[in-house]
C-alpha cells in the first residue's frame, strides 16, 4: 500500500516536472505588465529578425493563469527618417485559453514600436512597448 502511494506520487512528481519543459521551448521576446493583465511575446528562437517571423503571444492575469483576451490585434510601426512610419501588422490565431498564435513580416531590420490591443472578458485594453527586428 505504502509502495503504490509512493509510486503514484513518484509519477506525478515526474508528471509536473516534465510538463513545463515540454511547454518550455519558447523564449520570451517582451513581457509587458497592462492594467489587469500580462502580455507576453515568445518565439522559438527568442527574437524577431528581418523576413517572416512566427510567434505566440499570451495574456495572464496577477495569478499567471490564462486570461480570455477575446478579439486581439497586434500592430507594428518604424519610425524612418524623412518618410512615413513603416507599419507591419500581424496575423493571428486563436490557440487555447489566452493564447494566440501570430507570423508577422518585416522587410528590414531596426526598433518597432508594437501596440497589442485586447477586447474581451478580460476587460478592453491596449498596450505599446519596443522589440527589435535583428
Ligand atoms: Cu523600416
Amino acid at each position: 500500500m505504502i509502495t503504490r502511494i509512493v509510486r503514484l506520487a513518484l509519477v506525478l512528481l515526474i508528471a509536473v516536472a516534465i510538463a513545463p519543459a515540454l511547454a518550455a521551448d519558447l523564449k520570451p521576446i517582451k513581457t509587458q505588465k497592462a492594467k489587469q493583465v500580462t502580455v507576453s511575446l515568445l518565439s522559438e528562437s527568442g527574437q524577431w529578425t528581418q523576413g517572416k517571423n512566427t510567434f505566440v503571444l499570451e495574456f495572464t492575469g496577477a495569478d499567471k493563469k490564462p486570461v480570455d483576451a477575446g478579439k486581439v490585434t497586434l500592430s507594428t510601426a518604424m519610425a524612418m527618417p524623412g518618410m512615413a512610419p513603416m507599419v507591419a501588422g500581424a496575423t493571428l490565431e486563436p490557440d487555447g485559453p489566452g493564447r494566440y498564435r501570430g507570423s508577422i513580416n518585416f522587410p528590414d531590420r531596426g526598433d518597432r514600436q508594437v501596440t497589442v490591443a485586447w477586447d474581451g472578458a478580460a476587460g478592453k485594453g491596449s498596450t505599446k512597448f519596443s522589440v527589435p527586428v535583428r
